[in-house]
């Protein structure tokens, strides 16, 4: 094995993708995800192609699934030397005052307080084992706010805050931080943004090639495999047709 990576949320969209890319690339993953038929289905496709695997079922809002999962990981699976912080989402999008607070709260549980949890078990194993790379998913909207995201948003400024907060923490420790900001990627987002509603998800990407899980995989593994001294702290990325959170050039 090349390595070993965590990915959390590898059940759908950028998670899955990038697990399948370092598996690709000869790196055991070790793969989590609430909804457990998605993670058996991603083990049983990269153990027939070869890859090392190990699923992992848990939710990254509750602390003690997480510790007691992450605390049990076998001998062989411990030494976690990339962890892609993933897990994430946006739910509802609505004005201030007409803002569904269980959404605020699945949306700061997972984005800010899953993140937390799952970080603060891995970084003591990387810290024993002399180094390490967080790579935190955060978004454009974390620092280019826009109408009706505000909560999402929040969690996302958040993100970026906590990647540099982590940068400075474990700068003693070989422990590498990146926190990168993706733009519109049509992924399952936008369908768990609007509760299953097909049509509202797809209008987001209307005239628009957006980016693609893919192409959050390729940056990822770019990032991860630079030189042990090289570190990209932040990086942005957006489809062509997107200059910003409020400027979308679409087709038609
Ligand atoms: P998807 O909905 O396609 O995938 C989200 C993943 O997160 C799923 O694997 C889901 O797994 C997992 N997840 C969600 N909640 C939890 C939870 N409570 N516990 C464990 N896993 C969870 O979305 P994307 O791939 O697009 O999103 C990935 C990340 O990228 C998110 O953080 C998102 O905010 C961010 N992002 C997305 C952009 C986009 O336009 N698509 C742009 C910028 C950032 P399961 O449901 O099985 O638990
Ligand atoms: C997802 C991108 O612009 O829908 O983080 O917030 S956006």
């Amino acid at each position: 094995m090349n390595g070993i990576v965590m990915v959390t949320g590898a059940t759908a969209g950028f998670g899955r993708a990038i697990a399948v890319r370092f598996a690709s690339e000869g790196y055991g993953v070790i793969i989590t995800g609430r909804r457990k038929d998605r993670l058996d289905e991603l083990e049983r496709e990269l153990t027939r192609s070869g890859a090392k695997v190990l699923p992992l079922n848990f939710d990254v809002r509750s602390k003690t699934e997480v510790e007691h999962v992450l605390n049990r990981i076998p001998d062989a699976w411990k030494e976690v030397g990339i962890l892609v912080n993933n897990a994430g989402l946006a739910a509802g999008l609505s004005h201030i005052d007409q803002g569904d607070t269980d959404d605020w709260e699945r949306m700061i549980d997972t984005n800010v307080k899953g993140l937390l949890y799952v970080t603060r078990t891995i970084v003591p194993v990387m810290i024993a084992r002399g180094g390490g790379h967080i790579i935190n998913i955060s978004s454009i909207a974390g620092s280019d706010i826009y109408e009706n995201g505000n909560v999402y948003c929040a969690t996302k400024s958040a993100v970026n805050s906590l990647s540099r907060a982590m940068r400075i923490d474990l700068l003693g420790h070989n422990i590498k931080v990146t926190n990168i900001a993706p733009g519109m990627a049509e992924t399952e987002f936008s369908l768990v943004r609007f509760k299953g509603d097909r049509e509202k998800a797809k209008a987001v990407y209307k005239g628009v090639d957006p980016l693609t899980a893919a192409d959050i995989a390729d940056i990822v593994y770019f990032c991860a495999t630079l030189p042990a001294h090289v570190c990209i702290n932040d990086l942005t990325v957006t489809p062509t047709q997107q200059a910003g959170s409020g400027f979308v050039y679409r087709r038609g």
